[in-house]
């Protein structure tokens, strides 16, 4: 059971459901890395792991996924050579916290053991100063005589991967009390060195058994031990000799030593915090919440220069190995916009992470038959999908069962474009757009010329076959979501080929003849005015795709209740929701919340009455569109139970955890961004727009005040807003 206070999330439980959830929960990271919240002695049954960003792994015809490093944190107390774990019949008390300000995690058990309530304290974090580095504080104390106690430390290969494993040609040495481990992926042989560096407070005896070492010592209960292990990992992809490098890393550790660590990584945190904290006034819970949500979005940006190209987030940050650690559309969308505004540099390095992938998108696109560039449903590191055919498995049979995100879900391409017009829009960082940004917009607006088709009889350009951010509907014709992300893409090429030509013909002339690119502009002006975007009816709704609207009208609970198996999957061939009009997540409430500006207040008004109550939020991605719409139409307060259910989903770890019998658990770094666009996008009714900042106050009614800050070229604005005013001052 978890107690959220402020900064500060604590939780007691010590079942196996509980040790999965706090491996989210109490997830600790720096964007290099990150550590799953479970226990020091967690054998590979807690999914215990530490996800290195950016480094993938393919064993056999398994799916590609993030690489899981050996643990070089890994501890284990023994009384009588018997170890001591949260199974164990004589655990008194557990309890596990995380300090969300500083990213620091501890834990505290307790075991009656001979007559002697013995005690583990631990803490940790890994670094915001130094990557590369994970510290930890591990403490045993006893209230009487314990005899015979002794501490095993070592670097733990014992993890559990969802499809691997991933490291080969592993080579050990222990020397002294440091431990080294080199090892390598299997795929692509990438070399990584994991060390730590034990350091007592008061000298023990130990010894060294294979790769492990041992430390023996007895406690009268007036007496604590206290150990410190230095951890540190480091991988070819940062340096051609990690080995000299981790080495190196730990031994600066141990010289540097705790408690100087832990002030140089709170210092960053300090930093981060900046710029990044929202404070608001009148709703603790809000705050508290709200406060998670960032810390997770914090802890999973890759903050670090990479040798080898940009890196980006993944959907399930780094809590885990589920959705092969990929970037989808949710970076985008949904995590952007709060870096846009805090520190717009990171904003620009997801651009330029789908700028270097732009070869692996052309690859797509061609396998398809088409031209131009079809983004990865689900990127790596080269942009080749990871998404495979047969996403989910069926419940019943076990088989695999063909699934359409990879060759349907053609707005990936579109989100990308959007993330860019939305950068250059507040930044006028014209820059990125010469650096590559323009010529990726080409050709994504050549790739969708060459998706879609004219209909004589209509008259107007369409795009079928499709799926759209709902995905339960499968392969449908004019998603309204789709083909308005479409068009935007279409004007977006236009006006940027016309703005940059203002300022550097010569540059625009070199891209069009480079991209042979001029029949496709005169293409792309005749598609403009002729291509369709499905319009609101006398209803004033949208209907989602062609037929949605001859499609059963049925309830939520009906569609529930006509389960066989809770883990069944809703979607798709067999889907039980895919004859009716229940969708998985908000899909023309996205458009009307990206494209408000379009369509009047009753509209809005309408589509969310209509679509709302046929939406079952599948997707951790739902809410807060809906909750971003219901501002704009004056609906905070119908708005806050959606932002509140963005904003807790990683502490009340509500969600699915399984699509078919696929596990795609985890963080939700998309919910965590999406809680914050409704808090400042949203409530505040903020916008950015050639670098000045709009606001256009709708607090829920229980809020006092909201303050929030924004990184501009001329300094750190801080906005204050209240329900009836705001103001701006450069802090
Ligand atoms: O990108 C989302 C998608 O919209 C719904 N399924 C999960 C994906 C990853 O979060």
């Amino acid at each position: 059971m978890y107690t959220l206070r402020d900064w500060m999330i604590v939780d007691d439980g010590r079942d196996g459901q509980s040790a999965l959830e706090n491996g989210n929960r109490l997830l600790i990271g720096n964007g290099y890395m990150a550590k799953r919240g479970t226990v020091e002695e967690a054998d590979a049954s807690y999914m215990p792991a530490i996800i290195l960003s950016g480094v993938y792994d393919k064993y056999g015809d398994l799916w590609r996924e993030p690489v899981n490093a050996p643990d070089p944190l890994f501890t284990i107390l023994s009384v009588d050579c018997v170890p001591l774990t949260l199974t164990s019949e004589r655990l008194a008390t557990h309890e596990q916290s995380l300090d969300f300000r500083y990213g620091v995690y501890s834990r505290n058990t307790t075991w009656n053991v001979k007559d002697a309530n013995l005690t583990i304290s631990t803490e940790r974090f890994i670094s915001m100063d130094d990557v590369h580095l994970l510290c930890m504080k591990y403490t045993v104390s006893t209230d009487s005589d314990c005899l015979s106690l002794s501490i095993e430390i070592c670097i733990n290969t014992d993890i559990h991967d969802l499809n691997g494993p991933h490291l080969g040609n592993f080579q050990f040495e222990v020397k002294g009390q440091t431990h080294t481990l080199v090892c390598e992926t299997l795929e692509k042989k990438i070399p990584i060195a994991i060390a730590n560096e034990i350091v007592e407070r008061k000298s023990l005896s130990y010894l060294i058994e294979e790769n492990r070492s041992l430390y023996f010592f007895n406690m009268d209960g007036s007496n604590s031990v206290e150990l410190f292990v230095f951890g540190a990992i480091w991988t070819g992809l940062d340096v051609d000799d990690p080995l000299v490098n981790v080495k190196k890393s730990v031994s600066r550790a141990k010289e540097v030593g705790w408690d100087r660590l832990l002030a140089a990584h709170k210092a960053k945190w300090d930093e981060n915090w900046r710029a990044g904290d929202v404070v608001i006034k009148g709703d603790d819970y809000a705050q508290r919440v709200l406060r998670y949500s960032l810390y997770h979005m914090h802890i999973i940006v890759p903050r670090y220069k990479r040798i080898c190209g940009s890196l980006s987030i993944p959907a399930r940050g780094l809590s885990g190995q589920t959705y092969k650690g990929a970037v989808f559309w949710d970076t985008e969308m949904f995590i952007a916009p709060y870096f846009l505004v805090t520190e717009p540099e990171l904003a620009a390095q997801f651009i330029r992470y789908r700028i270097e992938t732009l070869p692996g998108a052309r690859r797509k696109a061609a396998e398809y038959g088409f031209r131009g560039a079809f983004f990865a449903w689900e990127s790596q590191e080269t942009g080749d999908d990871a998404c495979t055919d047969f996403g989910v498995t069926d419940v019943f049979t076990g088989r695999p069962v063909r699934t359409y995100f990879r060759d349907k879900q053609i707005h990936i391409s579109a989100d990308i474009v959007f993330a860019i017009k939305r950068y250059v829009d507040a930044t006028c960082d014209f820059v990125i757009l010469k650096e590559g940004g323009l010529e990726l917009i080409l050709e994504v607006a050549r790739f969708y010329l060459s998706h879609i088709y004219y209909s004589p009889d209509r008259k107007r350009y369409e795009s079928l076959d499709v799926v759209g951010p709902d995905e339960y509907h499968e392969r449908v014709n004019n998603n309204a979501f789709t083909n308005r992300m479409i068009l935007m893409v279409f004007e977006t090429a236009e006006a940027f080929l016309n703005l940059l030509k203002e300022g550097d013909e010569a540059f625009i002339e070199k891209l069009l003849a480079k991209l042979d690119f001029s029949e496709d502009i005169s293409l792309m002006r005749d598609v403009i005015p002729h291509f369709y975007v499905p319009q609101p009816n006398g209803q004033g709704i949208i209907e989602q795709f062609d037929g949605y609207f001859r499609l059963e009208d049925c309830s939520i609970d009906t569609v529930r209740s006509r389960l066989k198996d809770p883990k069944e999957y809703w979607g798709g061939g067999n889907g039980v929701a895919s004859t009716t009009r229940i969708i998985k997540q908000a899909d023309v409430v996205t458009m009307l919340a990206l494209f408000g500006v379009d369509y009047s207040i009753p509209i809005k008004e309408a589509n969310l009455a209509f679509y709302e109550p046929r939406t079952e939020h599948g997707s951790s991605l739902s809410a807060c569109m809906y909750a971003l719409l219901a501002c704009e139409v004056g609906g905070s307060d119908w708005a806050y139970p959606f932002f509140i259910r963005s904003a807790e989903i990683d502490i009340t770890g509500k969600s699915k955890h399984f699509a078919g019998l696929v596990y795609i658990g985890g963080t939700h770094p998309a919910a965590n961004g999406g809680a914050w666009l409704t808090a400042v996008h949203g409530f505040c009714g903020f916008s950015l727009k050639n670098n000045k900042i709009h606001v256009t106050p709708r607090l829920p009614s229980h809020w006092e005040k909201i303050t929030f800050r924004a990184a501009l070229p001329d300094g750190l604005h801080e906005v204050t807003v209240t329900r009836d005013g705001w103001n701006e001052e450069i802090i």
